[in-house]
């Protein structure tokens, strides 16, 4: 019951073929009947056109006169009907010769039979593999491209001019990186191809860390049930993109499938064996396939090929079975006489009723049928994929003779190997010249096998489906897939133009969980793949800028998250600022303060003449005055963006403002204590020289600078950035330096305003008129109490109102010495100039000295 070609009577040697020149086998009919070897039906025009090309170039390489110069090939060829028991079974017609219509042809003991090209699809040749594996006869697959058959120790006889799937699973794998495709469907034909092609996929996307939604097969032998669960699985799964690993053959119950639940939101990836098949590129499937994009076996141009396609007549031999079949099939009539009836095909429709596509046609064909004029795959030489690796198969086996027939072996191989002979070689010598072949085809691509036969370089065309003007499924190449056994390169040119059909012929976005926006980050939804996810916003002072970002990023010290979470900005700064009320506010109060001061001095200046200005010292009284313009105006220096100058200056210039303040109040003071001691003792002492009171100024100054000289060389104080990463602010303030070194110059002032108090307190009863003694002693009470209450409230707030709080304290200190010291002397200058009268001060009070 086999069918195919064979010559080799006058040839040296033979080369087998294998070829899927129908779909499948028929049911088998349950009738009794002996178990006979099944009928084939459904005409295959590619199979056709495959096993023609094998003839074609066969007589292509005997008339060549460099390649075998001495020998020419023969052949023996079957159609397997794509089924693995008609594979086998033509396995055992090549090795034991048991076959009726076979000439006087003995090659049982494989002398003859050099190799045997197919077997078409991986599972075909994984059986057929298996069995003239024990004879040593060796085979080329030109379709095979499971990666399974890589194995050379499960298959060492087999070779391929097809590459590898494990180059195509990557490649798939790729395209979605390169697309940002993330959730992917995966269906795959239950088959070697179909199954090892997905195994190898979901591997690389576990690798890629992309995720597979699903992975459904697709029954071989049609099953509704098992049908559904794939359809139901593709329709209800959120992934808009489908692998389809998948044979055309089989593929198509599930396209019609996919057509009949009007599943249209997918984009298929198609595999190489149905991107460019016309048994699903139909123009009436578009709506459901369109914009499909897969990997195809590189296009070729086989010169002279057609014409010996064309070159086709049932009348020419009444024996040659397919050639009459294809004329039946093709032109729908049937041959005069002839005993080919079965070109029926039984598919399987939707219910998984069979369903008679083609039955017998009444009319017989007349002969004078126009090939020209039919539209027929077998003539379509336009897409020659699969084709082109056939002729380089049969390439590949005549370059091997070659080298047998030149000794032509590497090295390793070389010892005790005696020269071949052809056509009485063994086997098992040919194989070490079918490793490592090079050779350049037709049309300049460079061939090349490693040690275990397979293709090592090459590349696939990348192929989308558009619609062309005339309705038709046209396969439009958008780029390259180059690779080698390490490194691969997608070339996917910008300006192709790519057709995506959905909606808006945008590029479609297959995700589980729409990418979280930014500001949230991704939280894995436990049990489920990584690619479904929930967005949950970040915490505070961490942001994600990026969308789907599966963390946040903190921000650092000195920034901080905005509202959004998806940016990080500045964090506030915190001082006291002139701009703020408060800060204004002080401003006023200090600038006011120093006025008062300096109209004080004014008033002095104007009524110099007067007794009261000239009681006392007058330099000292002013020296006073420009002391507590200095303390007012130093509360400025507090106010703003602190810097390091700023924080040197504000703490010196306080503490000497001050000590030149109670300095020449001291100076005032003792020499108010020396009068009180004088009329106490109402002995005539010598009362104190104006120059030793400013000798105390001095000294007592001159004593505070050196302090504050070594205290700003040695540990200044320093402007500090006060950052937590908790803080939603940062703080800009002093950090005082040395604790030390503050204390002990604030300490000498305060030790001074004790000495004025002292005094002073001690002289309070002494008659005076204008109640020197007794406003100092006042005053000093005043700057004690506003000094005592600020360490609590000073220690007990934070941030910017710590400086407004001292602030308070120098200028409710100074304002009280001012109010205090110099109010009641301003009042009776200005409002009761009586009293500031020589007599009533001279006569009684001996204080002053002039
Ligand atoms: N490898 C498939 C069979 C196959 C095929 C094809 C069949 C390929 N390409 C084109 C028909 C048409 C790729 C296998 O089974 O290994």
């Amino acid at each position: 019951n086999l069918t195919g070609y064979v010559e080799a009577e006058n040839h040296t040697v033979v080369i087998g073929g294998l070829f899927p020149v129908h779909y499948r086998t028929m049911p088998t009919s349950d009738s009794d009947e002996e178990i006979e070897s099944p009928m084939c039906e459904g005409f295959n025009f590619r199979g056709f056109r495959w096993m023609k090309t094998m003839i074609h170039t066969i007589k292509e390489i005997n008339e060549r006169k460099d390649i075998l110069p001495e020998h020419t090939l023969g052949y023996q060829i079957f159609d397997n009907c794509f089924s693995t028991t008609k594979a086998m079974e033509s396995a055992l017609v090549f090795l034991t010769g048991q076959e009726e219509y076979k000439p006087n042809y003995k090659n049982s003991t494989g002398k003859y039979l050099v190799a045997i090209i197919g077997a078409g699809g991986s599972t075909m040749s994984v059986a057929v593999s298996r069995i003239l594996q024990s004879y040593s006869v060796l085979q080329v697959g030109y379709a095979s491209s499971s990666s399974i058959l890589s194995d050379i120790s499960k298959f060492p006889n087999t070779f391929r001019t097809i590459p590898s799937d494990k180059y195509q699973s990557e490649a798939i794998v790729n395209l979605i990186i390169h697309f940002g495709w993330v959730w992917v469907g995966a269906i795959a034909t239950d088959d070697d191809y179909g199954k090892h092609g997905v195994k190898l996929f979901r591997e690389k996307m576990e690798r890629s860390h992309l995720c597979v939604a699903f992975s459904e097969t697709i029954p071989k032998v049609y099953s509704n049930e098992k049908m559904q669960i794939a359809v139901n699985e593709v329709k209800k799964s959120t992934a808009k993109v489908i692998v389809l690993y998948a044979t055309d053959i089989h593929l198509s119950p599930f396209v019609l499938e996919v057509v009949h639940h009007n599943i249209t939101d997918k984009t298929w990836i198609a595999s190489e064996a149905w991107i460019t098949s016309a048994l699903i590129a139909k123009p009436e499937y578009f709506p459901y396939f369109g914009g499909t994009i897969g990997f195809a076996i590189p296009r070729s141009v086989i010169p002279g090929l057609k014409e010996f396609l064309y070159d086709i007549h049932p009348s020419k031999d009444p024996n040659d079975l397919l050639t009459i079949e294809f004329w039946q099939t093709a032109f729908n009539c049937t041959w005069p006489n002839s005993s080919v009836s079965y070109n029926v095909d039984h598919r399987v429709n939707m219910t998984g009723k069979e369903d008679r596509l083609y039955a017998m046609s009444d009319q017989l064909c007349t002969g004078e049928e126009k090939l020209e004029d039919l539209k027929n795959t077998y003539l379509d030489t336009s897409q020659l994929r699969i084709t082109n690796n056939v002729k380089q198969a049969v390439y590949l086996i005549a370059y091997a003779m070659d080298r047998l027939s030149k000794a032509d072996i590497t090295e390793e191989y070389r010892e005790n190997v005696v020269c071949p002979i052809i056509p009485d070689f063994e086997s098992g010598e040919l194989w070490n010249y079918f490793r490592n072949i090079k050779f350049t085809t037709h049309d300049g691509r460079k061939i090349e096998t490693d040690f275990f036969g397979d293709i090592v370089r090459g590349y696939y065309d990348i192929l989308n489906w558009h619609m062309d003007n005339a309705g038709n499924i046209a396969f439009v190449k958008v780029g390259e897939y180059k690779f080698t056994t390490s490194k691969y390169e997608l070339v996917l040119p910008k300006n192709s133009t790519l057709f995506w059909k959905t909606e808006s012929y945008r590029l479609p976005d297959s995700v589980c969980t729409k990418v979280c926006s930014p500001g949230t980050r991704r939280k894995n939804r436990p049990g489920q793949p990584l690619c479904c996810f929930d967005c949950i916003p970040c915490e505070d002072g961490y942001v994600s800028e990026k969308p789907g970002q599966r963390l946040c990023d903190p921000c650092g010290e000195d920034n901080w998250s905005n509202p959004q979470k998806n940016k990080c900005v500045p964090k506030l700064v915190e001082f006291l600022a002139y701009e703020e009320a408060l800060g204004y506010a002080l401003v006023i109060l200090s600038i006011f303060g120093a006025l008062v001061a300096l109209a004080v001095t004014v008033v002095y200046v104007i009524h110099r003449h007067t007794p009261l200005a000239k009681a006392n010292d007058q330099e000292l009284s002013f020296l006073i005055q420009m002391s507590l313009v200095i303390t007012v105006l130093s509360s400025i220096l507090f106010i703003g963006k602190p810097y390091n100058w700023t924080c040197m200056a504000r703490q010196v210039t306080l503490a000497l403002g001050f000590c030149l303040c109670l300095s020449s109040i001291l100076g005032k003071t003792i020499s108010l204590f020396f009068a009180y001691r004088i009329s106490k003792s109402k002995t005539r002492l010598i009362s104190m020289h104006p120059i030793f009171r400013k000798l105390i100024v001095l000294i007592c100054v001159v004593g505070e600078i050196g302090v504050c000289t070594a205290y700003l060389m040695l540990k200044p104080p320093r402007m500090v950035k006060n950052i937590e990463p908790q803080n939603v602010k940062i703080i800009f303030e002093c950090n005082e330096g040395s604790i030390e070194f503050l204390c002990s110059i604030f300490a000498f002032d305060v030790l001074l305003a004790l000495l004025c108090f002292l005094t002073t307190f001690v002289a309070r009863k002494l008659p005076d008129n204008y109640y020197e003694g007794k406003c100092i002693t006042f005053g000093m009470l005043v700057f004690f109490i506003v000094w005592i209450s600020f360490v609590p409230a000073y220690l007990s707030t934070k941030g910017k109102f710590k400086v407004a709080v001292e602030i308070f304290a120098i200028l409710a200190s100074s304002y009280g010495l001012l109010g205090c010291i110099f109010l009641p002397k301003c009042f009776i200058i200005l409002l009761r100039p009586k009293r500031n009268t020589d007599e009533t001060v001279g006569g009684r009070v001996p204080t002053v000295d002039r």
